[in-house]
């Protein structure tokens, strides 16, 4: 088991684009462009392309929106968010493989522009109701992993620049989940934010230790970690599917839940902030059972403590970056960076191309 090369992964933050007016596309359109010149693994044009009918999309059929993009090493995230009416049943029906010829000279329609989105992403999925839509789109390269699909949303309060939130994620045969929260915001909440996420680094090469034990090596490491900067709160969870449990700690303001069909009990913390006293701040960590479909969701202060994927039939079983950027649009507070990590084991949901 320790000799298994985890893999990690720790997205950047997002970046809000806001889409309220023509304009609005032209300058995500330019941003895209700039971001993504040169990648080796992503035809040229195809993310202008994707963000240009995202962004259309969300005026034209939503009375707009905003998209959340971030790069990913080689290649880049988008997501269009609304609190349009839901696409129309052509939409849908389009986005289950139906063909769709638009008459001739008229302009082709939503379903024809998320249709386009699909066949140039490698990975697409969205969510749809009379709340609104999410569409996530990743183009040019992604992680792969072939237990665990993992995904999240991490706005800094503003909507560009650092964000004081961050998020891990290792994968061997356990799911190893870090959501971390720096006091405050701006440069330096992120700077020990990053300093926790380099614990998860250290720690994940562990992976033999059992979760209780592993998780007090994990806080005592980003507690060290994070002296001297202005401290942090953090969550982290281990999930074993072999035994069937998701054994999670929280040091401060962090929430979550394990949801599944049945059951969705809420993730408690302790209250404290790592780096600020001298001795590491005790664990308690809390035994929950891991079924096959679960979905691990934790969430920072940023979002309300309302959410509940029970609100919104059939989300926890799309990807997870759809399934935070639906609970991010309808629970983030505005008033602080907002950021929610969601996974789950492969297989259990819906398949996205
Ligand atoms: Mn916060």
């Amino acid at each position: 088991m320790g000799q298994v090369t985890p893999l990690m992964d720790a997205p950047a933050a997002h970046r809000r684009f806001r889409i309220e007016a023509e304009e609005d596309v032209g300058v995500l359109r330019r941003a895209v462009r700039l971001q993504t010149a040169g990648l080796p693994g992503l035809p040229e044009g195809d993310a202008e392309l994707v963000a240009t009918e995202l962004a259309t999309n969300l005026l034209r059929h939503a009375g707009g929106g905003q998209v959340l993009t971030r790069a990913t090493g080689g290649g880049m995230e988008l997501i269009a968010v609304d609190r349009g009416p839901g696409l129309s049943a052509p939409a849908r029906d389009s986005l289950a493989g139906a063909r769709i010829t638009p008459a001739p000279g008229s302009p082709g329609g939503l379903g024809v522009g998320l249709a386009t989105v699909r066949r140039r992403a490698r990975i697409f999925d969205y969510y749809s109701d009379d709340r609104g839509t999410v569409v996530l789109a990743r183009l040019g390269a992604v992680p792969e992993a072939v237990a665990w699909v993992w995904g999240g949303v991490n706005v800094p309060l503003g909507g560009e620049g650092p964000s004081g939130d961050a998020f891990a994620v290792a994968a061997d045969g356990c799911l190893r989940a870090v959501l971390v929260d720096g006091i405050g915001h701006g440069p330096d909440a992120a700077a020990a934010a990053h300093a926790a996420i380099l614990a998860l680094d250290h720690a994940a090469l562990s992976t033999g230790t059992a979760p209780e034990a592993w998780l007090t090596g994990l806080v005592n490491g980003a507690h060290q970690e994070l002296r001297g900067t202005r401290g942090a709160v953090l969550g982290a969870c281990v999930i074993d599917p072999v035994a069937g449990q998701a054994v999670f700690c929280g040091i401060g303001n962090i929430n979550g839940r394990v949801h599944t069909a049945t059951s969705s009990p809420h993730l408690v913390s302790l209250p404290g902030t790592l780096g600020a006293e001298a001795t590491p701040p005790r664990i308690r960590p809390a035994v929950h059972p891991w079924t096959r479909g679960a979905t691990l969701i934790m969430a920072t202060d940023g979002i309300d403590t309302r959410w509940d994927p029970a609100e919104h039939p059939g989300l926890t079983r799309r990807h997870p970056t759809v399934v935070a950027a639906v609970l991010h649009r309808d629970h983030a507070r505005g008033r602080d960076d907002a950021a929610i990590l969601v996974a789950r084991a492969t297989g259990t949901g819906q398949e996205t191309t």
